[in-house]
């Protein structure tokens, strides 16, 4: 296997810190922002979007947690026979009448994010759901798009995106692990 590099520390942070800037001005605010980070990498990403939008506008924005895997979880990666389904949920604010923001690390068939949509809907209508995600790595299999991206990387599909993240990977990297 060979491993490329894609983001650094120091390109993640600026990816979180566009991607907060274009959330504050695409909404032209956040008074009705609610983040929803699909765990476990998508609560960190959440976290960090919510601490810098807070920053800049001087307000926090709520943020929730999903967490959605495989049906069958005995396996770490999917099978196509797998569906990602809703596991729990935390949230501290309702959903209704507010933009969901959907946030994970990788979107890739766009099935999480289909799971993760029921999941929101199931709390209450919301006015809008968006998504954001740190990396795009395409195949979708269903007619899902992220609205905030970090970095579109084109992958084959036997390639895997790695995200590391300080909070539990110890550092803050994207790399593509090549077979
Ligand atoms: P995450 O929970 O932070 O998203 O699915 C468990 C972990 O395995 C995920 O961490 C993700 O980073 C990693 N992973 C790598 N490739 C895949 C994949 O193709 N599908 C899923 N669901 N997870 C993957
Ligand atoms: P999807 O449901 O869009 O196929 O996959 C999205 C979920 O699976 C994300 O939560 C993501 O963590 C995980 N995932 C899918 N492909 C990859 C990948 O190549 N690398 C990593 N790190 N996670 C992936
Ligand atoms: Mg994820």
């Amino acid at each position: 296997t060979k491993v490329v590099s894609i983001l650094d520390e120091v390109s993640l942070n600026r990816a979180l810190t566009r991607i907060s800037y274009e959330i504050i001005e695409r909404n032209k605010g956040i008074d009705n922002l609610v983040l929803a980070g699909i765990k476990t990498r998508g609560v960190f990403i959440a976290n960090r979007i919510a601490k810098k939008i807070e920053e800049i506008e001087g307000a926090s924005v709520p943020v929730g947690e999903l967490d959605i895997t495989l049906y069958r979880d005995d396996r770490h990666f999917p099978k196509e026979v797998d569906e990602p389904e809703v596991k729990g949920q935390m949230f501290p604010v309702p959903v209704k009448d507010k933009v969901v923001i959907l946030v994970d690390d990788v979107i890739f068939t766009g099935r999480t994010i289909r799971a993760a949509m029921d999941a929101v809907i199931d709390l209450g209508r919301p006015e809008k759901i968006m998504v954001a995600s740190l990396t795009d790595r395409g195949h979708r299999e269903i007619p899902i798009k992220a609205d905030y991206i970090g970095k579109n990387i084109p992958t084959s599909k036997s390639e895997q995106v790695k995200v590391s993240m300080k909070e539990i990977d110890g550092k803050d990297a994207v790399d593509i692990i090549k077979p």
